[in-house]
């Protein structure tokens, strides 16, 4: 059915060089060389320069103007793009010509990749790659999500719905012949194909899981008692002035939370209130947060004062640090002192670093350790999906439903019952592509994409 012609920009709003305006829909070379006057012959996918003109025939502005002659097109339909000037009144006022005098109406958010959804051009594990790259926060995630564009996770996926037909497939050739004594597969067959199958899925689901996670950041919380240094050791990771730093003790009350990329790896820094014993009210509110910190974060930095050397409240920390994944950084390592910090040795599994936020001193080892334990951590993290809650929960039915198959099969349930729930896990995954989709599915994918996309 041949759609409405729709048009967006699809660079930002702001003064800049360049600008770029999307128009697709069956029918745009039509009305092109009535508002295109180019200065070039045409030509499929080549960018003809010429002028936007109005009925009355006064020009917008000079553009480069590219056809793609669909299918090969992004949307799969006749489209073209046009770079103007990066003005957004120039922008606007194409926009308007376009829809005053030629009946195109303006796009909905991710309206371009819906219909190159519906056209068959992208999958939606490659239509929600398409976004991430967008906003995409960290190296990994970029690369994740270009690979994942390129059929990584719509591949994945297709291998194992080709083992689960396959099997469906001789299940059900068992019921067809089933008067005639032949066994195409034994359920003890079928047990290991599926376990097989399971496996797959769990390495799917867990490549999809270290990646939402990832795409959140990494939380990384900033620990210690008062006046250790902690906010100035923010404020250097991210060399800016974010945190208040005061030689009066408890200066922090409130979690700070500031991202960077650290290897390539979106990271979440988050200073907390120092801990120790107090009476003030808001103080120790403050204090209870690093504690749900310390809980809930990924790694801790946990910060102690070289020109004080460890004191109870700091024995007090160690208590209830996490020994794998904790840093001890021995601070303020600039000035004199004659504190040992021996104790630490033995108490984590990362050794202690001497450091300075006031003159930026083992920051690099900080940054090469914690890089290689974000690595280790998360597997290799270049192999990952960047998948959604949607994609994520559906995996995770599809485990389930794997778990009940294989319970049938031990059961011996009739050939008809197995056959059903290969069925149910195939209709899972063809979700997560989208090859089975309800309107409310894409209306949810689709409106959290920019627009112009
Ligand atoms: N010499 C030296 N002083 C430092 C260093 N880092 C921080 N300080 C000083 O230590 C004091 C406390 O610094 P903050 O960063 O506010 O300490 P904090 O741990 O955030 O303190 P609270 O928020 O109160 O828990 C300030 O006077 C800083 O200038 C350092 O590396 N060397
Ligand atoms: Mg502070």
């Amino acid at each position: 059915m041949a759609e409405e012609i729709i048009c967006a920009p699809a660079t930002s709003p702001f003064n800049s060089a360049l600008s770029i305006i999307r128009v697709s829909g069956t029918g745009v070379f039509d009305i092109t060389p009535v508002f295109f006057k180019a200065f070039t012959n045409y030509e499929d996918r080549k960018a003809l320069y010429g002028t936007i003109v109005n009925r009355e025939g006064h020009s917008l502005d000079d553009v480069v103007l590219t056809p793609f002659k669909g299918p090969r097109s992004f949307t799969g339909e006749d489209t073209i793009e046009i770079s103007c000037h990066g003005n957004p009144l120039i922008v606007q006022s194409i926009l308007q010509l376009l829809i005053d005098e030629h009946g195109v109406r303006m796009a909905q958010p991710g309206e371009f990749t819906r219909r190159a959804f519906i056209n068959g051009k992208v999958d939606l594990t490659e239509a929600e790659a398409i976004n991430s790259i967008i906003q995409a926060k960290s190296e990994w995630e970029v690369n994740a999500s270009l690979q994942q564009m390129h059929g990584s996770l719509k591949n994945a996926v297709a291998s194992l719905k080709d083992e689960l037909i396959l099997l469906k497939a001789n299940i059900e050739a068992a019921i067809d012949f089933s008067q005639e004594e032949i066994e195409f597969v034994s359920y003890d067959q079928a047990i290991s194909q599926t376990e097989g199958v399971k496996s797959h899925i769990e390495d799917i689901y867990l490549r999809c899981k270290v990646s939402e996670k990832m795409r959140h950041g990494v939380d990384i919380a900033i620990v210690g008692k008062p006046n250790v240094g902690k906010s100035s050791i923010l404020n250097m990771i991210i060399n800016s002035e974010r945190a208040i730093v005061s030689d009066i003790p408890g200066t922090t009350r409130d979690i700070i939370k500031e991202s960077v990329q650290l290897g390539g790896v979106h990271v979440n820094f988050i200073d907390t209130a120092g801990i120790h014993a107090t009476e003030d009210l808001v103080e120790k509110i403050g204090i209870k947060k690093s504690h749900e910190e310390i809980a809930q974060a990924v790694y801790v930095l946990a910060v102690f004062d070289n020109t004080t050397g460890l004191e109870a409240s700091d024995r007090e920390l160690l208590e209830i640090l996490p020994k794998d994944n904790t840093f001890p950084l021995v601070n303020k390592c600039d000035s004199e002192s004659s504190h040992s910090f021996e104790d630490l040795k033995d108490l984590f599994a990362e050794q202690s670093i001497s450091f300075s936020a006031k003159q930026g001193l083992g920051f690099d080892i900080l940054e090469k350790r914690l890089s290689e334990k974000i690595q280790s951590g998360f597997g290799n993290v270049k192999n990952n999906f960047v998948a959604d809650l949607r994609i994520v929960t559906l995996l995770k039915t599809a485990l389930s439903m794997s778990d009940g198959l294989i319970h049938s099969l031990m059961n011996s349930e009739p050939e008809e019952i197995i056959a059903f729930q290969i069925n149910d896990i195939i209709n899972t995954l063809e979700e997560i592509t989208g090859d089975i989709s309800d309107e409310d599915v894409l209306e949810s994918i689709f409106t959290r994409f920019c627009i112009g996309k």
